[in-house]
């Protein structure tokens, strides 16, 4: 294939059109099969799988067994790890292994290239300034501020894909999408003061829409979503300053900030940090995950099945990967597609196999049961099984080498998101407008694929776990006879003595959900009922802890109540936006019982994180009074001050703080104190 030199890409435009180089079929694929959506070739098509392989020296047999057990405990993830090992295949852990030791300046946060009066890095005792003078505290604390801001961005901007949508049902301008849940757009009208009575649901759609859509600019100042806090909680915001007014313009503030010459006090930077994630979690989050439920459907209980072996060797296998579901729910209607049935069977498939992988999996899981192959250290494994004819990705936590792993198997990596092309991807680019049309050339695609696997690479290993999920908000009321009043005498009782949110990733920091399922464990053995979401709940899944019969692991008083209303003692919740869900629970409960959400006998864990989301994330949890722990100790070691303030000094602004524990355990442990404290506090 001819390479596309970089002088020619970009005079010729971003992508590099399969007409132009002639290419109209790779591996006997026909890509111009559907005339409205034609995938672009994303610069060159990757092949650089042989040479690399024969870079990678044969390594022991032993050192592979070792470095098998130390990387996971997904007892399918082994096969395909070893075998990715054995024949050279790269995947994270070789590359995390290559990257170490790491920079210990950059790991205790106090480097800094933010201009090119720099780079600096501060050396005590003598380099303690940059150049600008800037000191260690501001330092890390700029850089921890980059970090919410990029995090709280790309929440915020996934829930503004998910609320255009919305925006677009209701003014007719894409018909592909309905409102599946005409109720919950009702109440969320409500709450916007938009009247309701004799307005058709495209109608709501469209002021909603656009209301929420205000949001993100300045006009109005603040988030409607606010007031689903208690209100001694939205009054501690105001004290300290720190509601946020926009969400677009918090993000904004957060890079003005960082500019050289403007945020220069640490405490100041800081707060404006737990401001910027408040917009994420009570702002473009909660949109997100509420107008999906609108869109998609409001998830209730149901049961289905994941691990890598929910990939099927006679079918087409699909995985969506990513976060959006606007291109998944197109996806699921596309293989449903008779015609596209047909023509599987007519390439010698038994029919079409979709799976979901990370939180695009989880929306897809929580609404429609799809089955899910993974967590994000799952993502290359899912190509090494040689069963999977593309990967299909939006964006957020997809690694840019995927294209490269595919190039030693079959697999088509299709890329949708103008925002996330991959070189080496076939790119198409998806809108709402024409949504289907889309998703049925992508999905042709597989599926014409199918004829170039080799079966004889095929191998998925053992057979999927059950699991039950679907438990939104309304699921878990529903569950409950209609109100949280039954948790709530439950937890008062003692039966349940809190609840904790399980958050976040995987990272090569940590054996591969080793975090998750250890805490998870941990804390439903002391009477704690877990919710979850993202990574860390498909990790729990995989371990079986997301069955009503994982009660058998829990204590006494949990399995009593899990075996009586049927529940698993883990809570599937959804995808990382849908940590929104967790704050409305904690919303709730304190609105019940009219006290602050930092006086609940609840906490929040990322065990395994890695994600700037997730720094965002943490911080709108600690933000709305929930002490938060981490698995993982962020960039922050270089400032004393900086660690002081989020783990001592934000007790007395925001009544929680952080804590790191990299042993699950001991979490745990952290975490058990913290709720029996709360539980004294509040006299029960
Ligand atoms: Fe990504 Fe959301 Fe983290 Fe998983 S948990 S690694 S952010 S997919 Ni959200
Ligand atoms: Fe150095 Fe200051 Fe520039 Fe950072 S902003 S690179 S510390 S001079």
């Amino acid at each position: 294939m001819r390479k596309v030199p970089p002088e020619e890409y970009l005079t010729k435009g971003l992508y590099t059109t399969l007409g132009d180089y002639q290419i109209s079929s790779v591996d006997g694929v026909n890509l111009m099969a559907e005339e409205e959506s034609k995938p672009v070739l994303v610069r060159e098509r990757l092949d650089v799988c042989e040479l690399d392989r024969a870079r990678m020296s044969l390594l022991n047999p032993a050192l592979i067994a070792q470095k098998m057990a130390e990387r996971t405990i997904d007892e399918n993830a082994k096969p395909l790890i070893e075998m990715a090992m054995k024949e050279g295949i790269e995947t994270v852990w070789d590359r995390f292994e290559m990257q170490q030791p790491p920079c210990k300046y950059c790991e205790a946060g106090i480097s800094c290239s933010r201009c090119t009066m720099g780079p600096c890095r501060i050396i005590p005792p003598h380099r303690i300034r940059g150049v600008c003078g800037a000191d260690a505290d501001l330092i890390v604390s700029r850089n921890l501020l980059d970090t919410i801001a990029t995090g709280s961005a790309a929440h915020s901007d996934h829930g503004r894909d998910i609320v255009e949508t919305l925006y677009l049902v209701g003014t007719g301008k894409t018909t592909d999408y309905g409102i599946a849940d005409p109720d919950k757009l009702r109440l969320i009208a409500k709450e916007y003061g938009i009247e309701t009575a004799g307005k058709s649901a495209h109608e709501l759609a469209a002021t909603v829409g656009s209301a929420m859509l205000e949001e993100y600019g300045m006009v109005k100042n603040t988030l409607q979503f606010l007031n689903r806090a208690p209100k001694a909680t939205r009054e501690m915001w105001d004290k300290l300053g720190i509601s946020p007014r926009g969400i677009d313009r918090e993000v904004v503030d957060c890079m003005h900030r960082i500019q050289m010459g403007v945020g220069a006090d640490y405490v100041n930077i800081l707060l404006q940090g737990l401001r910027c994630s408040l917009s994420d979690g009570w702002g473009g989050s909660m949109m997100g995950t509420d107008v999906s439920d609108v869109l998609f459907g409001t998830p209730t209980i149901k049961s289905s099945r994941i691990n890598l072996g929910v990939l099927r060797e006679d079918h087409v296998n699909i995985a969506v990967h990513g976060h959006n579901p606007v291109l998944s729910e197109m996806v699921v209607k596309a293989v449903a597609d008779p015609e596209l049935v047909a023509l599987a069977r007519k390439n010698g498939a038994k029919g079409i196999n979709l799976v979901g992988l990370c939180c695009t999996g989880s929306e897809l899981l929580m609404r429609k049961g799809v089955p899910m192959t993974g967590n994000h250290l799952n993502q290359e494994l899912v190509i090494t099984t040689g069963a999977l004819e593309a990967m299909i990705v939006d964006y957020q936590c997809i690694f840019p080498s995927l294209p490269r792993t595919a190039s030693c198997f079959h697999t088509l990596i299709i890329s949708t998101s103008a925002k996330a092309t991959i070189p080496g991807s076939y790119f198409f680019d998806f809108t709402p407008d024409k949504g289907f049309l889309t998703a049925k050339a992508i999905v042709r695609m597989a599926v014409e694929n199918f004829k170039n696997r080799n079966p004889k690479r095929v191998l998925i290993p053992g057979t999927p776990v059950p699991l039950m999920t679907g438990f939104s908000n309304e699921a878990i009321k529903n569950a409950l006879g209609g109100s949280f009043k039954p948790l709530i005498d439950l937890i008062a009782a003692g039966k349940i003595r809190g609840a904790v949110g399980i958050v976040g990733c995987n990272n090569p920091h940590v054996k591969h959900d080793y975090g998750h399922v250890t805490l998870s464990k941990a804390l439903i053995k002391k009477n704690i009922l877990c919710v979850e979401t993202g990574c860390a709940a498909i990790a729990s899944a995989k371990a079986g802890l997301l069955m009503p019969d994982a009660a058998a692991l829990a204590g006494d008083d949990l399995r009593a109540v899990c075996e009586a209303l049927k529940i698993p003692p883990v809570l599937h919740m959804g995808s990382c936006v849908d940590n929104s869900r967790i704050l409305v629970l904690a919303a709730e409960l304190g609105n019940a019982l009219n006290v602050p959400i930092h006086k609940l006998p609840i906490a929040g864990a990322a065990p395994e994180w890695y994600s700037q989301k997730a720094v965002s994330i943490g911080a709108y949890f600690v933000a709305s009074g929930v002490y938060t722990v981490l698995g993982v100790m962020p960039h922050i070691s270089g400032s004393s001050a900086v660690v002081s303030l989020l783990t001592e000094g934000l007790k007395g602004a925001v009544n929680a703080n952080f804590a790191v524990e990299p042993d699950p355990v001991k979490a745990a442990d952290l975490i058990a104190a913290h709720i029996e404290k709360k539980r004294t506090g509040l006299g029960i």
